[in-house]
């Protein structure tokens, strides 16, 4: 993988100078990481692995720094059209550090407002498509549930076990649970931290589907995202995520300007230009 993502540097490098998303490229790909790594599987796609096995992907402080700066960096830069995050075969996430956590006192963790730097992967504009597999717990569940779509393989186990712990989830996963699910099924997960499948939470309406090949199926996802007008992408989520915090009211006035603005675009006329000739679209996220 980050032999295929130096090659890519190089090449970009060689090319490089006028062009500013290829310089960003070259700072996605040259940052050093001890707790994720980062690739390029293909020019348009960023692919974000949490990489602390033996901790099966525990979401610390130091790892959670990390993820923020290459996900930040990656929606940076203009040459990404989407960004899929996965874990290992064992585990997405096995949630927050316990081993972090344990001998915090409530006025360590008030003053400090810990783990607040979680929400931020929310303010992303690109979109972030989870490719889940093996345990997604606790914080890991709220992961997932933070990217836009969720791809789960086979393997894949949801939950959030914080209530065997003496707390409960703390990174939305009893807000977004609620949204995805429903408040009977949230309350259940939440009250008695039971795991669910993947084929449970897919009949559930919490992810998108089940596959295997996961990371990618996800990649598959996010480079054909990619290949759309990027205006019109980023849009879209917005006009998505929209719907959780608006009335439907002001969420059907919003899509609507929304959509009016797209008007404004090149995109738009070459899309449906295209349409019209019989032709595809080329997007120039216009
Ligand atoms: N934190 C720290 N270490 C962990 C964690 C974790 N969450 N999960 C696993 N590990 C470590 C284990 O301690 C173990 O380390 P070591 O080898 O040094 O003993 C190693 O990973 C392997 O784990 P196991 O031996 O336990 O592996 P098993 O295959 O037997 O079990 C399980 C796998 C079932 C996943 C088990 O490890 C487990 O139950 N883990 C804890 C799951 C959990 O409770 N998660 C919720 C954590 S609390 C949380 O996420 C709150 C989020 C709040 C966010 C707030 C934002 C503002």
């Amino acid at each position: 993988m980050f032999s295929r993502a130096f090659q890519i540097t190089t090449t970009a490098l060689r090319t490089v100078s006028r062009k500013p998303s290829v310089i960003s490229t070259i700072r996605l790909m040259s940052t050093q990481y001890e707790h994720i790594l980062t690739s390029r599987p293909n020019p348009s796609v960023a692919l974000i692995t949490l990489n602390r096995p033996k901790a099966l992907n525990a979401l610390s402080t130091p790892l959670f720094l990390e993820l923020n700066k290459a996900l930040f960096d990656a929606d940076a830069d203009q040459g990404i059209g989407a960004i899929v995050l996965t874990g290992s075969d064992k585990a997405f996430a096995a949630g927050a550090d316990i081993k972090e956590m344990k001998d915090k006192e409530f006025s360590d963790v008030y003053k400090n407002n810990f783990l607040a730097n979680w929400g931020e992967l929310s303010r992303l504009r690109k979109p972030v498509i989870a490719a889940v597999s093996g345990y997604a717990l606790g914080g890991g569940c709220e992961l997932a549930l933070m990217c836009d779509i969720i791809l789960a393989s086979p393997t894949a186990k949801f939950g959030q076990p914080e209530i065997n712990l003496g707390v409960i989830p703390g990174g939305g996963g009893s807000q977004r649970l609620v949204h995805a699910i429903g408040k009977s099924r949230a309350m259940e997960l939440v009250l008695t931290g039971r795991m669910v499948s993947a084929q449970e939470a897919d009949q559930w309406g919490m992810i998108s589907r089940v596959t295997d090949n996961v990371v990618e199926e996800a990649i598959k996802m996010a480079t054909e995202i990619s290949s759309k007008g990027q205006l019109a992408v980023q849009a879209g989520k917005e006009v998505v995520n929209a719907g959780y915090e608006l009335t439907l009211a002001e969420g059907l006035r919003f899509e609507r300007r929304t959509f009016h603005g797209l008007f404004a675009t090149k995109d738009q006329k070459e899309g449906m230009a295209a349409f019209a000739e019989k032709r595809k679209a080329e997007f120039t996220h216009s």
